[in-house]
């Protein structure tokens, strides 16, 4: 096994350079647990900890090492050791969590790394309860913001009327994203997923709790790999069954990275980043009179207009809204 089968690259190299003489191994984050971390490195893997000073240095917690990470670690017998870096990112997929953090009684919005160094993100929708078009749009949103690629899988076919209509739905609103509709259970049609995966690629599955996320790696590696929880009759969610995320190498190559279903997700990022996820309306508004135009009630609004003439639908509008919102908040607040 080579660093690069575990997703190393010359940007890596480069953001090495400072520690090339100090001894410390690049290790690769492929588990976080509370109170540790398991690491590959080119010794094995060990069992890792970070060093007091990263604490102390960490502005917040996106200094501090997740899954997906290179870190520098110094070895220590029994298969141990410390990390004593963390590399810079080159992708990072991160949410808001809002009010978790205080300073001066103020609440403080605070950034959360969910996966760093994703190249391209499932976002996996169940066509069953789950399915939720205003969801997939707020997760192409912090795709678009974390630097890596998308495409959504609606699963759980079987439980749909019409899983064709679902997937035109989602294909208006997808841009670029690639739609595919799927059976994890069936494990049939792997080859639509195979397809995106190549050595040295790293891969996240990210979306509700119970939408067959695990399901779906287990049926890629062809092995009950990890577990599978039912899904409650009463509400139709799943049960976290996921706890850990976890990074799993393929053999032929690779990486796929099981997460805990995502119940909160609110968005970090920068309103340009709404030019990706809702280009069809950053498109609609090259035509708006006012290069300002808020699409509101301004006169001469090309979005606006094309509500009436069918060619945006106001749900969309609503959502486009409500997310640059959001994100406007959240610039006030980063202050
Ligand atoms: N009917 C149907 N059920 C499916 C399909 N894929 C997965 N399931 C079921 O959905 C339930 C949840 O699957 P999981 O793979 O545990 O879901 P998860 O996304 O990993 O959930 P968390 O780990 O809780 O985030 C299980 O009962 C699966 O058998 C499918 O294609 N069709
Ligand atoms: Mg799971
Ligand atoms: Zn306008």
């Amino acid at each position: 096994m080579t660093l690069e089968d575990w997703g190393w690259s010359p940007f890596f190299t480069e953001k090495m350079k400072p520690w090339e003489k100090s001894g410390y191994l690049p290790a690769k984050v492929i588990r976080a647990e509370k109170n540790y971390f398991r690491v590959w490195t080119l010794q094995g893997e060990l069992t890792v900890r970070f060093a007091g000073k990263i604490r102390h240095k960490a502005d917040s917690r996106v200094d501090l090492p997740v899954v997906g990470d290179w870190v520098m670690v110094e070895p220590q017998t029994g298969q141990r050791g410390i990390i004593h870096a963390l590399l810079e990112r080159k992708s990072s997929f991160s949410r808001n969590l809002p009010g978790r953090r205080k300073t001066k009684g103020q609440e403080r919005v605070e950034q959360q790394v969910i996966a760093a160094n994703v190249d391209l993100i499932f976002i996996v929708s169940g066509l069953d309860r789950d399915f939720n078009i205003r969801r997939i749009e707020r997760y192409l949103t912090l795709v678009s913001s974390s630097g890596a690629d998308a495409v959504v899988l609606l699963n759980k076919t079987d439980l749909c009327e019409n899983p064709e209509n679902c997937k035109a739905r989602v294909e208006a609103i997808s841009g670029n994203a690639p739609v595919h509709l799927f059976m994890a259970r069936e494990a049939e049609q792997l080859d639509i997923l195979f397809n995106y995966m190549q050595p040295g690629k790293t891969i996240a599955l990210l979306g509700s709790s119970g939408v067959g996320k695990s399901t779906i790696l287990n049926g890629m590696l062809g092995e009950e790999r990890q577990k599978i929880g039912a899904v409650s009759q009463a509400d139709g969610k799943g049960r976290h069954t996921t706890t850990h995320r976890e990074l799993i190498l393929f053999p032929d190559g690779g990486i796929l990275m099981d997460n805990p279903g995502m119940r909160e997700l609110h968005l970090w990022g920068d309103t340009d980043d709404l030019t990706e996820s809702f280009s069809d309306i950053e498109t609609l508004a090259a035509d708006c009179k006012f290069t300002d135009c808020r699409h509101k009630t301004e006169p001469g609004c090309a979005v606006t207009k094309a509500l009436e003439t069918g060619n945006l639908s106001s749900e969309r509008l609503v959502s486009y809204h409500k997310l640059k919102d959001e994100l406007l908040n959240l610039k006030q607040q980063k202050k």
